[in-house]
């Protein structure tokens, strides 16, 4: 049934990755891979930039603004709250969700900076839990080759190392890890058939929070 999701709720796929893991347009393809099977599928990114914390967070990003760790750390999270709710009515009206980062950026940036975990952790608590994390694995200098950084202020190869090393402690059974530097029809490939997979499964599953 191509359209498996008429009836029944959409599911929460999250990409997550290092910058540079080319999870953007792996994003991108997954999404049209989804709609071409007759999914209803939506492209969702974090942070937001579109909404007034959203401008918060851009302008911080490209160093336009100083803003303490702990404040910058509560900004990203209200930026995922305040979608909170849109988010919940699209998945349970059938809306599958291809979300380009989510909590997990938010917990591993921040405590990357020195931050407690536990701390980095509390705010997220009530989100929406994701039905499946894609981790998009490359190494850090691999990333930083692929076209450069683009300049923001966390494309440093030291701080994405650290980054890195948080990911993998924040890891559970939600997430696959797939190979980001696997040519990219290979990861496009191992990421349809996850995400068809989750698709299917979460049919009839309730809604869960962080
Ligand atoms: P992107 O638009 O995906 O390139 O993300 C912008 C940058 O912000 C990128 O370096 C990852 C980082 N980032 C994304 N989400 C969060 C978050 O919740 N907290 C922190 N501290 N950084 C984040
Ligand atoms: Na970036
Ligand atoms: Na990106």
């Amino acid at each position: 049934n191509g359209s498996s999701n008429s009836s029944g709720r959409g599911a929460l796929v999250v990409l997550e990755g290092l910058d540079r893991s080319g999870k953007s347009s792996q994003c991108a393809r997954l999404l049209s891979f989804l709609q071409g099977k007759g999914h209803r599928a939506e492209g969702w990114r974090f942070p937001d930039r579109g909404t007034s914390v959203g401008q918060m967070i851009s302008a911080y990003l490209a160093n336009e603004s100083q803003l303490d760790d702990r404040t910058i750390h509560l900004l990203f999270s209200a930026n995922r709250w305040e979608k909170r709710g849109l988010m919940e009515s699209k998945l349970l009206s059938g809306t599958t969700l291809v979300v380009d980062r989510y909590s997990y950026s938010g917990v591993a940036f921040s405590a990357a900076k020195g931050l407690d975990i536990e701390w980095c952790k509390a705010p997220e608590v009530g989100l929406l839990a994701p039905d499946l994390v894609i981790y998009l694995d490359v190494q850090p200098e691999k990333a930083a080759e692929r076209g450069g950084y683009g300049g923001e202020r966390y494309e440093r190869i030291e701080f994405q190392q650290k980054v890195a090393e948080h990911y993998h402690s924040l890891r559970d059974p939600t997430w696959k890890v797939v190979d980001g530097s696997l040519p990219m029809e290979t990861v496009e490939d191992q990421l349809r058939e996850l995400a068809t997979d989750c698709i299917q499964e979460c049919n009839g599953k309730p809604l869960t929070n962080l």
